[in-house]
């Protein structure tokens, strides 16, 4: 955009506002982290934690305005499994997947009133952590019908590669609330399992960060 004002002389640059951008940040594939087998005590430092570092730019803003998050892991039993994403800016992180199928009391791992879910996840059936998704990530391996020991949520007939976050007794997010930080920073994906037998690894995830570029607007006035 270029406007021209006679009379005073000067540029000016306005900053405006432009349409929305996606960028994608990758770790992996072949990351082969293995998930502590029931290490999970409601801390960070409990879970397997991998992070992504962001810098500014990268083809657009650095304000960010919608999230999502695409995880390629293995697992023999996601009833097991919570998933979390910390950003840079700190404070509480997004829960992703609480134990699907678990009612949970609290977030310490501890809760003993079942196993949960029994199905599992695999390397090449990634999933997609998206506000917008039909399904809660409690509801994974109970869509379109409850799944069995052995099937694969995303490869068995039906059954979605997308879901919401699901908090359980965590504290509540969805990752659009995360609209307005800065990208710029670490961005770590942990994943906890609560459960004593079955086992998995991450393989590798990719963040996806709908931003706002501020352009600047050239005008000149002569
Ligand atoms: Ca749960
Ligand atoms: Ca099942
Ligand atoms: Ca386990």
């Amino acid at each position: 955009m270029s406007i021209t004002v006679r009379g005073f002389g000067c540029l000016f640059l306005l900053a405006m506002p432009a349409a929305v951008s996606a960028q994608t940040y990758t770790a992996g594939p072949g990351l082969a982290l293995a998930i502590p087998d029931n290490g999970y005590n409601g801390s960070q430092g409990s879970m397997l934690c991998n992070a992504i570092a962001v810098p500014s730019g990268g083809g657009g803003g650095d304000t960010v305005s919608t999230v999502s998050v695409d995880i390629a892991m293995s697992h023999t039993f996601v009833g097991d499994l919570t998933i979390k994403l910390f950003s840079p800016a700190g404070g509480s992180p997004i829960t992703l997947v609480s134990r699907p199928g678990v009612v949970e009391t609290a977030d310490d791992g501890n809760d003993t009133a079942g196993f949960g879910e029994n199905s599992n996840l695999a390397i090449a059936n990634p999933l997609t952590y998206v506000d917008s998704a039909t399904d809660p990530s409690e509801q994974m391996g109970k869509v379109p019908s409850d799944l069995a020991t052995g099937d694969v949520i995303c490869a068995f007939a039906g059954s979605p590669c997308s879901y919401s976050p699901s908090p359980g007794a965590a504290v509540p997010g969805t990752l659009n609330s995360l609209a307005g930080q800065s990208k710029v920073g670490t961005w770590q994906v942990c994943i906890g399992d609560s459960a004593a037998a079955d086992t998995g690894t991450l393989d590798g995830w990719t963040l996806t960060l709908g931003t706002t570029p501020v352009s600047l607007q050239h005008f000149s006035v002569d």
